[in-house]
């Protein structure tokens, strides 16, 4: 799972990275970072606690700090090369909107706007992707073959010329599933999920008021996504203290949750991921899939000899381990269920898959 961290320049993108990687990256480094995030799970630490493993393993999700967007006077994108290049491979893409003031910070647009600056972005993403059909269209056009296969995707790809150029995305377009996979296969970069975090300075964090904002909720609103308020720079400061401090600080502020947190429940959310967890004395694990994923499938995450040799998933609630105190309690209780291969894993199913290979 990788999340592009994706805005202009000067937001606090590599600011929010170095929180979410707990790493520190100078703010003046250039290139793309890359990093992996440890997603906070509560069941987890409850497990660990419980079974004393010689290993606890975090679900994690990996962030690109994508290169910022540089925008000129005319509103169009400069840098825009390395942007795109960043953002191909990423499966979701976060917008870092910036709203705090900062003296030491000229912001690219002077005025503080951002719904102004997630349109910018959301416009090169989509000019990308124009770009790739009118090339696609014009490849069809002048080739030499005829054929109706050639003749279906021309269609396809007129119907999306015509509704990108209205501005609309690919993620909006009202497609069957069968085109929808299809369409799959040009990966659009307007087709990835995408999510909003305003990035806000103190003063603005406790009162929740910001610049504009009202036309970014509304903005958020239509293109139905969902968005965060942050404040990356304080919470980086934070995330640095140690314990009494930074409970004090953190209740200071007023902070209801941290940057992670609400970003992996977001990106979880949105994305259909759910996490099942694997509990032992050797290790206790959270293991992302997809929702919908079946038992069997599951197993694979694990080992593919697991999904090979599948015989039972033998599958415990997290939420009755947690009332019942362990394991054996629960068992004795009754409550766990032997599940065949189809079985549709669920979000805090504890799981252990019986095999034979
Ligand atoms: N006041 C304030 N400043 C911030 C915040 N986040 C980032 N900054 C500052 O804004 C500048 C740009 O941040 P950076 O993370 O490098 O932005 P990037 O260009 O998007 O990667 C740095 O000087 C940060 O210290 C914030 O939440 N509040
Ligand atoms: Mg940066």
């Amino acid at each position: 799972m990788k999340i592009g961290l994706v805005g202009l320049t000067q937001t606090g993108k590599t600011t929010l990275f170095s929180l979410l990687t707990q790493t520190r990256v100078s703010p003046d480094k250039m290139g793309t970072n890359a990093g992996m995030a440890r997603v906070p799970d509560g069941r987890i630490d409850f497990l660990s606690g419980l079974y004393q493993p010689k290993k606890t393993t975090y679900a994690q999700i990996e962030f690109i700090d994508v290169a910022g967007l540089a925008v000129s006077q005319d509103g169009h994108g400069s840098g825009s090369g390395k942007f795109l290049q960043d953002v191909r491979p990423c499966d979701a893409l976060a917008h870092v909107l910036r709203a705090f003031e900062h003296d030491a910070v000229i912001h690219p647009e002077v005025s503080l706007n951002p719904a102004r600056d997630l349109e910018a972005v959301e416009t090169e993403l989509l000019f990308s992707d124009l770009e790739m059909v009118e090339k696609r269209i014009e490849r069809i056009k002048t080739g030499k073959k005829i054929t109706a296969e050639n003749q279906a995707e021309l269609a396809r790809m007129e119907r999306c010329y015509e509704w990108m150029e209205q501005g609309g995305s690919m993620r909006d377009m009202d497609l069957t599933e069968a085109e929808r996979t299809e369409m799959r296969n040009y990966a659009f970069l307007t087709e990835k999920p995408r999510l909003a975090a305003v990035n806000l300075d103190e003063n603005q964090y406790k009162s929740g008021e910001y610049p504009q904002k009202e036309a970014l909720v509304q903005l958020c609103g239509q293109m139905n996504i969902p968005l965060l308020e942050i404040n990356a720079q304080m919470e980086l400061e934070i995330s640095e203290l140690s314990g009494e401090d930074k409970a004090m600080f953190m209740e200071d502020l007023g902070l209801r949750e941290t940057g992670i947190e609400a970003l992996a429940r977001e990106v979880y959310k949105h994305l259909g991921l759910i996490s099942f967890l694997t509990a032992g004395e050797d290790e206790v694990r959270a293991w992302t899939i997809r929702k919908g994923t079946a038992a069997r499938e599951a197993a694979g995450k694990i080992h593919s000899d697991i999904e090979r040799g599948f015989i039972r998933a033998e599958v415990v609630k997290y939420k009755d381990i947690l009332e019942l105190g362990k394991m054996a309690k629960v068992k004795e209780a009754g409550r766990f269920r032997l599940e065949g291969k189809e079985y549709v894993v669920e979000d805090g199913d504890v799981i252990n898959f019986r095999f034979n290979v």
